[in-house]
This record gives structure tokens, C-alpha cells and sequence, in this order.
């Protein structure tokens, strides 16, 4: 191994400097706003934040991972002093350039070219590093309370960080010693309930979500939860038990849908609730050789969840698109997508085709 790779191979994530920049930039401000994505990872980040300061305002956002000018309204509102934005994709340079706050950006999509924000991104230094942002906050901050919530957050984007035994270790009931996956975390400890607890009571309305993030800067172990200690924990077990109820009837449809083929496509319409990133990574638990579309119907569009463990999506799903005009976007074996539903079907047939071809290659 040459040094130039093993160069790369360290930089998993990012250098001690800029862990200690996020970490300064924290301890610095005294009235932070917390912009998070509406996720696991996101909603982690956030109260490691939060938690660590015991102070600031979060705001989850919800549909286009991407903090606009419809969001001018809740800087104006709040006035901090330091606008935080984790797990986000993109922040629009309009934004940026309205605010007048400084504004500190840790996220692990893209990279993009944004002038006048401090940006912390590992795929800035290595494309294919793709640490979640929970893992990158609980670096630079190293809250030892708060390692359960850095771990669920990490979990719920599909990833074991390098240490996971010292975890184990002190949490042999949440994450056993046997598991060594990111899935078997997933889908099958106690950490990966509390992932799944994270996702779901971000579902439904923002002023419930919220409610619901909100109790959860409070909680202080994982058993509050799920032995449901407290009155707190009783809250979040709550909102948790009802969302899974509606969640696992969903999941029961989308299995029906699982045949021969490679491809195991399932399309729903839901107003209220998306549980599309869900589905797909449940779905691709249960059968790992197919390439997963989860589909959900709103307002003319489908928005698709892609997964596969095999195959790299977005460059196949933008040359699908091409001449359709959807939008596409994430991560190479993870990725989402926006198509009108009157192309869904030219979509569909050139995927299918493409995908037979790709799996048709010797591995
Ligand atoms: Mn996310």
C-alpha cells in the first residue's frame, strides 16, 4: 500500500482541526439555531448539540434536504448569534448570503460549492468517505452520556463506526458483542430500536415532531426509553409504538411485492406519513440481492427511495432521467429520486433494462 493510500485510508473522517473548529464553534456561540434533517442521523446530531450546550432551537427540515429562503422567517424569529446545519445536502447561496450569521455546515452529501459558510465535509478530502454526521459530532465533541444517541444516529444511516466494540462493551445489551454489521444493528439490537424510535416520532406534522425531539434533549439513558421509566420515556415509547403499528402494516404490503425478478419495486400513497427511507432499507435487509424501489405517490410526482448493495445507482438513475427532468440525488448505494408520474413508466423500463444489464456482469 502506497503512503498516498494509506493516506487516504485514515481519512475516514475529518482532520483534528476541524473536529476541534466544530467543537470551538459550539462552545463560542450562546444562541444557537439547529437546522437537522428529518432522520435518525439528523435528529442525533441535533441533540448532541443541543444536549452539549443546553440551549438554542432546533428546526427539522422535512421533504428537500436543502435550507432555502422559506427558512429566512425562523432566522429572523429566533435571532442566534450561529446557525448550525447538520445532515443537510445543500443550503442555498441566497441564504447564505441573506442571514448575516455565521454559519457552521457538517454534513456528508454532495460535496457543493457554497462561498461564505465554515463547511465540514469528509467527502471533501475523500469522495468515497461517507462517515454519517453523528458520527462526525460525537468526534468533536465526545460527550460520554451521549454516546447512545451518536450510536443511534449512526446506526440509522446504515453504519458501525471503527470502535464499535468499546460500545459493545459498555453496552452489551443494546449492542451485542456478535454483531459486527451495520444491518444485524440495525434490524436486530436494542441500538437499532432506538434508531427506529429516532426516525418515527419525526413523523406526522413539524409541531408534533418537534414535541417529540423536544423530550428527547431531556431523556437521559436509552432504558428511559424503552423500559419506559419516566413519564418522558413513556412519551417517546408512545408515539413510537403507534407510528411502528402503522409502519409494519405498510411493510407487510411491500413483502407481497418480492418475486423472481431483480428489481422489487413497491409504490404507495400516503398523505400523511412517508415511510419510504424505511421501507427500502427494510426491504433490502430482507432480500439483499435485489436492487429496492420504494415509491411514494404525492401530488403528480413519485418520490422514490433506491437501495442496493450491489450495483452504484445514481450514475444508472441520472442517465434514466436524462431527457424526463426528475431530480436525483445520494449516495452510491442509497439515493433517492423525484420522477412525474407520467414518466414513471419510461423510467421504470429503461431501469429494468439497465439494471439486467449491469447484473448480467460478472461480479
Ligand atoms: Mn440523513
Amino acid at each position: 500500500m502506497s503512503h498516498l493510500t494509506e493516506g487516504m485510508e485514515a481519512m475516514k473522517g475529518l482532520s483534528r482541526k476541524e473536529y476541534a473548529e466544530i467543537k470551538d464553534s459550539i462552545d463560542s456561540c450562546i444562541r444557537p439555531l439547529i437546522f437537522y434533517h428529518d432522520d435518525a442521523d439528523g435528529l442525533s446530531s441535533f441533540l448532541q448539540i443541543y444536549r452539549y450546550k443546553q440551549d438554542g432551537r432546533g428546526i427539522i427540515i422535512k421533504s428537500t434536504p436543502c435550507v432555502d429562503m422559506k427558512f429566512l422567517n425562523k432566522v429572523l424569529e429566533y435571532s442566534p448569534d450561529m446557525i448550525f446545519v447538520v445532515d443537510i445536502a445543500d443550503i442555498e447561496q441566497e441564504f447564505i448570503d441573506s442571514v448575516k450569521v455565521p454559519i457552521v455546515w457538517v454534513d456528508h452529501h454532495g460535496p457543493y460549492e457554497r462561498a461564505g459558510v465554515r463547511y465540514f465535509n469528509p467527502r471533501k478530502h475523500n469522495p468515497t468517505s461517507n462517515p454519517p454526521v453523528s458520527y462526525l459530532m460525537s468526534k468533536a465533541l465526545k460527550v460520554k452520556e451521549d454516546d447512545w444517541i451518536a450510536m443511534a444516529g449512526m446506526v440509522g444511516d446504515w453504519y458501525l463506526p471503527p470502535d464499535h466494540e468499546v460500545f459493545s462493551r459498555k453496552y452489551p445489551d443494546l449492542l451485542p458483542g456478535t454483531i459486527t454489521r451495520p444491518e444485524d444493528a440495525m434490524f436486530s439490537s436494542g441500538i437499532g430500536v432506538i434508531s427506529e424510535i429516532f426516525n418515527f416520532i419525526l413523523k406526522g406534522t413539524t409541531s408534533d415532531a418537534l414535541k417529540h425531539a423536544k423530550v428527547m434533549t431531556r431523556i437521559k439513558t436509552p432504558q428511559e426509553i424503552l423500559a419506559q421509566e419516566t413519564s418522558r420515556g413513556k412519551f417517546i415509547y408512545k408515539r413510537y409504538e403507534y407510528i411502528k403499528s402503522l409502519y409494519e402494516a405498510t411493510l407487510k404490503e411491500a413483502k407481497k411485492k418480492a418475486g423472481k425478478g431483480h428489481i422489487l419495486l413497491y409504490n404507495y400513497t400516503d398523505q400523511k406519513m412517508s415511510f419510504t427511507g424505511e421501507l427500502s432499507n427494510n426491504l433490502l435487509y430482507l432480500y439483499p440481492e435485489k436492487v429496492i424501489i420504494v415509491a411514494r405517490e404525492k401530488s403528480g410526482e413519485m418520490k422514490c427511495s433506491f437501495r442496493s448493495t450491489r450495483v452504484i445507482l445514481p450514475p444508472v438513475i441520472a442517465s434514466c432521467l436524462e431527457d424526463l427532468g426528475g431530480r436525483s440525488g445520494g449516495h452510491e448505494h442509497a439515493c433517492g429520486a423525484v420522477i412525474r408520474c407520467s414518466d414513471f413508466k419510461v423510467f421504470m423500463q429503461r431501469f429494468r433494462r439497465e439494471i439486467k444489464a449491469i447484473l448480467a456482469q460478472p461480479k
